[in-house]
């Protein structure tokens, strides 16, 4: 019976999911569904790319997803973008309803790529489609080297992983051949970015990713 539940919420979430895809798709926009730990640095990648996309002509416009606050929408707003802030109280990602909801208050004629940034969790966010173009992981040296492993389907429906806060791996354990080997394992496709948002380190490259 539990199961039952379970599946026609999935279902239910799809619909609008399609929904979501098929007009963004009509009106030729991309969007981006941000996935990775609190802290991540998902929000600093953002701050990060935005001038960045801005300064090549991309009009770009961004959900945030956070259990309270409007903190990370008031970060994205002094960078002069369309963001709107969707808080979720005790849930622990966003869903494909809520999506469809914030496309009516975009100017979407006037927009070329949609960026949510998820609830910070790497797990549930994974399993609720939202009309994705793409599903990107972002996950932070601090938090080990060993978290592909332990978390796989989020590194196996992310094609692209931006792994953060790379200025920090002096000053920790973490081991880059380690966690490219246990991403391998995972899919053997992945598209590994090395982003650093305190030094820029990585950033043209990611710039020339997310142009495409
Ligand atoms: N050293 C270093 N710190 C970083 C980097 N990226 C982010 N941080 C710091 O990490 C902390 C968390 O960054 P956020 O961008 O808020 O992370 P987030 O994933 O958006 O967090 P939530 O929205 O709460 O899930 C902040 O103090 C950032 O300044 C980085 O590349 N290097
Ligand atoms: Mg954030």
């Amino acid at each position: 019976m539990e199961i039952k539940v379970m599946q026609n919420v999935l279902k239910a979430n799809d619909v609008f999911a399609d929904q979501t895809a098929e007009l963004l798709k009509a009106k030729g926009i991309r969007l981006l569904n941000l996935i990775g730990s609190p802290g991540a640095g998902k929000t600093s990648v953002l701050e990060l790319m935005i001038p960045l996309l801005k300064d090549k002509g991309l009009r770009i416009a961004v959900i945030e997803g956070d259990c309270a606050t409007a903190r990370d929408a008031q970060r994205i707003a002094v960078l002069d973008v369309p963001v709107v802030q969707i808080n979720t109280g005790n849930g622990c990602h966003l869903d494909a309803r809520q999506i469809g909801t914030v496309m009516t208050e975009f100017p979407l004629e006037d927009i070329d790529m949609v960026i949510i940034e998820n609830v910070g969790n790497l797990v549930c966010p994974t399993g609720f489609d939202l009309g994705a173009d793409e599903k990107i992981a972002v996950i932070s040296v601090t938090e080990g080297d060993d978290k592909p492993l332990k978390y796989p389907r989020i590194f196996h429906e992310a094609k692209m992983v931006i792994l953060t806060k790379i200025d920090l791996i002096p000053y920790t354990n973490f081991s880059l051949q380690r966690f490219t080997d246990a991403l391998r394992s995972i899919r053997q496709d992945q598209e590994l970015f090395l982003l650093s948002c305190t030094t820029g380190e990585g950033a043209e490259k990611l710039v020339e990713r997310f142009w495409m």
